[in-house]
């Protein structure tokens, strides 16, 4: 077939210049002890990117707590206000104890849709499970036994449940999900945190990681959402409301279904495009190398429309960028 390389806009393209600047200010404070410090710098640094992209943006998933004084939360309106409506969905530091401590897996992730692409949630916990395209639609279910699902991925993929890879975040809340998938035979990598960059990895063709698995952020569900949506992955979600006050956030930001299982397509709708940059070195991407007066990025960008990803090495010279 012949190719049609429609030379239309992706956002991505532009969304990598805020994810890289997050990046490589958050690697200033690597191993620095204190993750306050880096998320604000990366905050501040995607704020100012932001800023000049030229679209009518309105942030759906973003900072939020009164300790960050930020133009991030959502609701707030990002860009230059010329360009196309589109929905923003960010966390600048995805991982900040990671950074904190100098770890393995920090990302900044910010995607883009088209107005009203985006499910808003409330910074509680969402079950989730994703995994790649080659697993047909409807053998995977959150409502499944992590034995069944694992054994339904295997089928797909055409091998033992022994080989393959699933990934969750290291939590005590955890511990009866692990050993079931113990007990089935998989490989386990348990991650301290970013669950993005474990999502990601699991609904990339042909990584490592043939599943992630567990409780994390549900604003994070909603960007890993984004990513699955470009890579034509799977993912389900599930909101966690633990009690009365998960329950009233939920509603107040206007789900109406508090334990509604959410498809990918149900998070991240329409044309998405998705930009992360590697603070540490991860999964897919690099990390912020410094050099004298500069650093060098790794990042992805990648788009729903096409399913075209890229990868994206950067080399920032700091004294030009100041001017
Ligand atoms: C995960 C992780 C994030 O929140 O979503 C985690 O990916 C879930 O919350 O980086 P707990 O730490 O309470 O388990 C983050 O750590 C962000 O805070």
């Amino acid at each position: 077939m012949k190719p049609k390389l429609t030379p239309d806009r992706n956002l991505s393209l532009e969304a990598v210049r805020g994810t890289e600047a997050a990046a490589i200010a958050a690697a200033l404070h690597m191993g620095g002890g204190d993750e306050k410090i880096a998320d604000e710098a990366a905050v501040g640094a995607m704020q100012q990117a932001l800023n000049t992209f030229h679209i009518d943006g309105t942030v759906r998933i973003g900072e939020e707590g009164d300790d960050i004084n930020n133009g991030l939360y959502i609701g707030a309106k990002v860009g230059t206000g010329n360009g196309v409506k589109a929905d923003v969905a960010l966390v600048a530091l995805e991982g900040k104890s990671i950074v904190a401590r100098g770890g393995y897996n920090a990302l900044s992730v910010l995607a883009t849709a088209e107005d009203g692409g985006f499910l808003t949630v409330p910074n509680i916990y969402m079950e989730k499970i994703a995994f790649s395209q080659e697993v047909p639609e409807g053998t995977v279910d959150l409502d499944n036994k992590p034995a069944e699902n694992l054994r339904s991925i295997a089928d797909a993929k055409n091998v033992d449940i022994a080989d393959l890879l699933v990934v969750m975040l290291d939590r005590p809340r955890h511990i009866k999900l692990l050993a079931e998938v113990r007990k089935a035979g998989a490989r386990v990598r348990l991650i301290l945190d970013g669950d993005v960059s474990g999502a990601i990895a699991s609904v990339m063709p042909n990584n490592a990681v043939d599943v992630y698995m567990g409780i994390g952020g549900a604003q994070q569900g909603v960007l890993a959402a984004a990513a699955t949506r470009c890579f034509g992955g799977h993912m389900q979600g599930r909101l966690i409301t633990r009690n009365e006050e998960d329950a009233f956030k939920a509603r107040e930001i206007g789900i109406k279904i508090l334990d509604a299982k959410l498809t990918a397509n149900e998070m991240a709708s329409g044309n998405v495009t998705f930009a992360a940059t590697g603070v540490s070195e991860g999964y897919m991407l690099n990390g912020v190398t410094l050099f004298p007066g500069g650093a060098t990025t790794h990042s992805m960008v990648m788009r729903s429309h096409t399913g075209t990803f890229r990868f994206v090495e950067g080399h920032h010279k700091f004294q030009k960028l100041d001017n």
